[in-house]
């Protein structure tokens, strides 16, 4: 069976408005091809050179300069999806774009390549000037630009509107001035070249990450089983922050929704990069450096030499919404932070601790934090496993009780000891406080919404959590009636979250259900509601369900 184009018929007794015009379908047609041309030569060249391809470099610019309604409404409806929305918008801008620049370059023929022009210059600006761009990224950009503007220069010659029957030789093919088959050739071809060096790129990316995922198969040194001296600042009387996956006891876990680890596949995934960002393992370090007295370069085998920690941790993002899921449980292995820094000797007057990633991307945190003798690590394994390409492969950061956009540096590049002045993280200044402790949260799992819930004996049941702080007591109530004490599972450490439930006799009808949770230091969560910027949401959690 052979596929069959619907071409417009023509009816030889048709009466011709205007001999030889080819139909108007053809500018928006010639656009989009050449554009669709320019875009995936782009990103096959990017993938010949490993350089982030021009696509990529216009949306982290976009993304670097979304204002923050914007970000939150698109963590709110795309969750760790908001990648894949920003690709399927961007494509569809461009596609649109195209339509009418092909429109207009059908009539005036040098606007389409100028337009193509434009779009390529504007990437190859935005590539090179990336923070992890450089010269070459110019490329990509200049050569589809090429490639899209040559051929809506030539496309658009044979669309060009002709008042009368052309001079031809070859009056068989072109008998009413404009060459439909000539057209469609070109365009069909153009086309099916663009797909072929879209599916090159995409072959080679693949490649890439398989790369990545060999360099990231290799298996984690072990860790000392001896119990390292921790959590000194933590409250009296809670359980100290230390917990490896195998100390994890079956009565953690009281939800019958919520794992208390949370499966790598499974993690929360909140950053700013579009791609995972080029790592080579021979060539990658982790500096220490700024205020010290003995700057550290260490390579993944020197982290991997020294002396290692396991400790389960819950780390939480600032953007999460009062009961939302950019939270997760994971054991972390990796070397202890204030043992680098002790060994690097930071000066007194340094304040902060500022990470770089290989991307670009900035966060600091206080350095008494790295200091006070909480589990703060330079993060290689996640769950027994070396990290996740996507969480930030070979190394990140990983303090217990602060929010990820302060602390949590993954694609580790650098660590500086500076001044708040110094430097400054990413999302500081697009309106997040600079320093951010994660706040007294808890979570209702079950009932979930929309479940079916029959009158008689409910099991409620969730999550809370405090880091560094622990939690001492969680208690729900129904319809704003009395507060009554959820039984907790057993504390795991306090700096990860812990799991509660209760038994609730439900009558039929449409009732409310809210929880809070009250922190090791004997504080209760605030009912006070507020949106997650700009230092975390607060409020309680409320769900409302029908039985019956
Ligand atoms: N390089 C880099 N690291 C980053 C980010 C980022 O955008 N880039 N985002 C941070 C934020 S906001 C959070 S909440 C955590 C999320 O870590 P995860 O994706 O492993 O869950 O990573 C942090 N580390
Ligand atoms: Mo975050």
């Amino acid at each position: 069976m052979s596929a069959t184009v619907d071409l417009p018929e023509i009816d030889p007794a048709a009466p011709r408005r205007q001999p030889g015009a080819a139909p108007a379908w053809t500018g928006p047609l010639s656009g989009l091809v050449s554009a669709a041309a320019a875009v995936c030569v782009g990103l096959l060249v990017a993938a010949i050179m490993d350089v982030d391809s021009p696509l990529n470099a216009v949306g982290s610019e976009f993304i670097d300069h979304t204002p923050k309604w914007l970000k939150l409404r698109a963590i709110d409806w795309f969750g760790s999806h908001d990648k894949d929305a920003l690709r399927v918008g961007m494509v569809i801008t461009i596609g649109l774009l195209s339509l009418v620049i092909g429109w207009v370059a059908r009539r005036r023929r040098w606007v389409g390549p100028a337009a193509i022009g434009v779009f390529g210059i504007v990437g190859a600006v935005v590539s090179v000037g990336r923070p992890d761009g450089s010269g070459s990224a110019a490329v990509p950009p200049v050569l589809g630009a090429v490639a899209g503007a040559a051929l809506l220069w030539y496309v658009s010659g044979v669309v060009a509107a002709d008042d009368g029957p052309r001079e031809s030789p070859h009056p068989s093919r072109a008998p009413n001035g404009w060459d439909r088959r000539l057209f469609l050739a070109t365009t069909g071809s153009a086309a099916a070249v663009a797909a072929v060096a879209a599916l090159g790129s995409r072959r080679l990316e693949h490649e890439r990450i398989e790369d990545l995922e060999a360099q990231a198969s290799g298996t984690l040194p072990p860790v000392a089983t001896s119990a390292s001296p921790t959590g000194s600042s933590a409250p009296s009387g809670s359980t100290p922050a230390i917990a490896a996956t195998a100390d994890i006891p079956a009565s953690a876990t009281v939800s019958p929704v919520t794992p208390f680890i949370t499966p790598n596949n499974e993690f929360y995934l909140i950053d700013t990069s579009l791609s995972v960002p080029r790592i080579s393992l021979d060539s990658w370090r982790v500096e220490i450096g700024g205020m010290v007295d003995t700057p550290l370069s260490l390579s993944y085998d020197d982290l991997l030499e020294r002396p290692q920690i396991e400790r389960t941790i819950t780390i939480a993002c600032v953007s999460n919404e009062v009961g939302g899921s950019l939270i997760g449980t994971a054991t972390w292995q990796g070397v202890r932070l204030d043992a680098l820094l002790e060994e690097a000797g930071v000066h007194p007057d340094a304040e902060q601790v500022f990470g770089t990633s290989v991307d670009g991307w900035t966060c600091g945190f206080p350095v008494e934090l790295a200091m006070d003798g909480r589990d703060a690590m330079i993060a290689i394994g996640m769950n027994g496993e070396p990290l996740p390409l996507r969480h930030g492969f070979p190394a990140r950061v990983i303090v217990p009780g602060l929010y990820g956009y302060v602390s949590a540096t993954k694609w580790l590049q650098r660590l500086d000891l500076t001044t708040w002045n110094g430097n400054v993280g990413y999302w500081v200044p697009r309106g997040w406080a600079r320093e951010a402790p994660i706040k007294t949260q808890s979570r209702i799992d079950v009932p979930r919404r929309g479940d079916a819930v029959a009158p008689g004996k409910v099991m409620i049941a969730g999550i809370a959590w405090a880091q560094h702080r622990g939690v001492a007591k969680v208690e729900v109530r129904v319809d704003e009636g009395a507060w009554q004490e959820a039984t907790l599972a057993t504390d795991v450490s306090i700096d990860a979250w812990r799991q509660w439930k209760l038994e609730w006799d439900a009558t039929p009808g449409s009732h409310t259900i809210q929880v809070r949770a009250t922190d090791g230091t004997g504080a209760t969560q605030t009912d006070e509601i507020s949106r997650p910027d700009p230092d975390g949401a607060t409020g309680y959690h409320t769900r409302t369900v029908d039985v019956g």
